[in-house]
């Protein structure tokens, strides 16, 4: 008799009516045929899904070309489908749970015609992790299923998992005719489902990414007790040798993947990536916070790559010890056939073609040849700085929280929140200038509480309750950290070096959470004074550190004002604790 995984998958052929199904086991093999196809029969735009890139410098390596429309996510036509709207809630677009389906039952029938449709059972998480879940996604282009591969643990071991079990989360994901105005990516949160049409771009069309770890994962986090958050992991070892783990929230392309992986500037520190992206963490046995990475690969923005800002993202990218690399949307050096951005090591080569193939002029102003989302996909066992405890189920016990983001003016280098209950009112009035990372006005202030606005699967004044539960079940709560790189002088250049110099803040924090480094209280929390900071060897003048870790009560009042504008549309639903927070201002 069929399996319930069995029937489900030959219920959406009959919707889809692909020309083929394919189970995919996961080897390497078998994603050499897939890649095959991409390069051959299979088509986006006209185009083949992949090209390869120069066998030599650039191993493995495949560069696929998206629909020009289809670049980033579209956070419009993305809906989180609980049955009432209020647990949406006012962060999330809604449609009841029926109509959505009949929607995107009328754009799916017959949507995989003349095409392969490719079944992936994948874990999210270690297998041997609690918090592992068994998944499995539905597409329809080779570009997804070898993406898949990278980014997570798939295979057919999870088909055995699965067994006669009805317990999976499930993916639809059809490119469907790419046409922007029949593209929706819909969650439907007490279904473990999420169906995908119109997109084959990364966050809209990779399921068990955004839409399952982090929007139907943050939901199940509320009901069983633990948080599934938009953030990256890692290890600070310090010159005795000690690991400390931080986990550090930011927003999509501000800098995350750089900070899992940084080359620390000061002589003796190392940093050990567990995760750049997302984090699921509970509050183990012992009172502590614990993390997983629930992925295995790392989605990270191509531009402004290179030796200097990320030189262990440049060796994971060459590495070529997992097959396949991806390149998504980079431009390409004609002459030796390997993927190029702006911010790339070397000069700009002479021929170069834009990521939409058409040859690229650089004396043309404002013309960009990597598009400013341009990605690479590559497995995290490629990174040589990867964490010996990256497989651990059991994760790693977080010392720190930091949340962060792109913030040209107002907010300081660093700070520390008072306790737990202030460093969650002070994460939940974040704010971040937009970046290309999704389809909207770029460089626009938008509040972006835990750098979760895109992807908290409920009410977002529920999410702050949890936040607030949280803290509460741990004896100790681990500090709460504020960062900010972006701040600007009055020319417009960043005043923060960034990159490697990163170290000099994140030993402070280390050091405050072993109560070995000092700092003044502020109304906003505590701020280090310049002396506080390893500045051995920087080369910022006094005067900008003394500028970078500065507070202004008159700005900081506005922002809150404005903070609390974006509370209210939480109404009943926001906690108590946080206007508390607020009108101690
Ligand atoms: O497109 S993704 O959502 O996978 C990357 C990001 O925007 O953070
Ligand atoms: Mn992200």
């Amino acid at each position: 008799m069929a399996t319930p995984l069995e029937r489900w998958v030959e219920e959406q052929a009959g919707l889809a009516e692909p020309e083929s199904i394919y189970w995919c086991d996961g080897t390497e093999e078998e994603a050499r045929k897939i890649v095959e196809a991409g390069l051959t029969k299979e088509k986006i735009n006209g185009h083949s899904v992949f090209h390869e890139l120069n066998r030599s410098s650039f191993p493995g390596s495949y560069l696929h070309r998206s629909h020009p429309t289809d670049v980033a996510r579209t956070e419009h036509l993305t809906y989180v489908c609980h049955p009432d709207k209020v647990t949406a809630g006012p962060n999330n677009n809604w449609m009841p749970p029926l109509e959505a389906k009949e929607k995107l039952s009328r754009l799916s029938k017959g949507c995989m015609r003349g095409r392969t449709m490719y079944v992936l059972p994948y874990m999210m998480g270690h297998p041997d992790s609690p918090y592992a879940k068994a998944c499995v996604q539905l597409t329809d282009i080779s570009y997804v299923a070898v993406s898949m591969r990278i980014m997570t643990r798939l295979g057919k071991g999870v088909v055995r998992k699965i067994g006669g079990s009805e317990n999976f989360v499930r993916g639809f994901h059809s490119v469907g005719d790419l046409d922007p105005e029949k593209r929706f990516i819909m969650h439907f949160p007490d279904e473990n489902f999420v169906w995908s049409i119109g997109s084959g771009y990364g966050g809209n069309a990779l399921l068990g990414k955004k839409c399952f770890s982090l929007r139907i994962a943050s939901w199940l986090g509320l009901k069983e007790g633990w948080l599934a958050e938009h953030m990256i992991i890692i290890g600070i070892e310090d010159p005795e040798g000690r690991i400390t783990y931080v986990v550090a929230a930011l927003p999509s392309a501000c800098g995350k993947t750089n900070l899992a992986m940084l080359q620390p500037s000061i002589p003796g520190y190392k940093i050990w990536t567990v995760g750049d992206d997302i984090a699921w963490m509970n509050v183990g046995p012992d009172g502590r916070l614990w993390a997983i990475n629930p992925e295995t690969g790392l989605f990270g923005v191509a531009p402004g790559t290179s030796l200097k800002t990320n030189p262990n993202m440049v060796r994971t990218l060459k590495a070529g010890t997992f097959y396949p690399t991806l390149y998504t949307n980079t431009a390409l050096d004609a002459d030796r056939n390997e993927p190029w951005w702006e911010g790339r090591d070397g000069p700009v080569p002479e021929n170069v073609l834009d990521w939409q193939g058409r040859r690229w002029d650089h004396l043309q102003q404002d013309s960009k040849a990597a598009h400013p989302n341009s990605r690479f996909t590559a497995a995290i066992s490629q990174c040589p700085v990867v964490s010996r405890e990256f497989n651990n189920p059991k994760g790693v016990p977080i010392s720190a929280i930091i949340f962060g983001g792109r913030r040209t003016e107002l907010i300081p280098l660093v700070y520390e929140s008072f306790g737990w209950q202030h460093g969650v009112f002070s994460a939940a009035r974040m704010g971040s200038e937009t970046t290309a990372a999704a389809i909207h006005s770029i460089g626009a202030l938008r509040r972006d509480p835990m750098a979760m606005i895109p992807f908290c699967g409920y009410n977002m004044g529920d999410y702050f309750g949890h936040w607030l539960d949280i803290g509460k079940k741990m004896k100790d709560p681990p500090g709460i950290f504020f960062i900010n790189w972006f701040r600007r002088d009055e020319d417009g250049k960043f005043i923060w070096p960034g990159f490697g110099e990163n170290i000099r803040i994140l030993k402070w924090i280390i050091n405050r959470t072993n109560r070995k480094a000092g700092a003044r209280e502020t109304p906003i929390g505590l701020v280090p004074r310049p002396g506080d900071i390893d500045t051995r060897g920087l080369d910022v003048p006094a005067e900008k550190l003394e500028e970078l870790l500065e507070v202004n009560p008159g700005e900081w009042d506005r922002e809150t004002e404005d903070a609390g504008k974006f509370f209210e549309k939480f109404g009943d639903r926001m906690p108590a604790e946080l206007w508390e927070e607020f009108n101690k201002k």
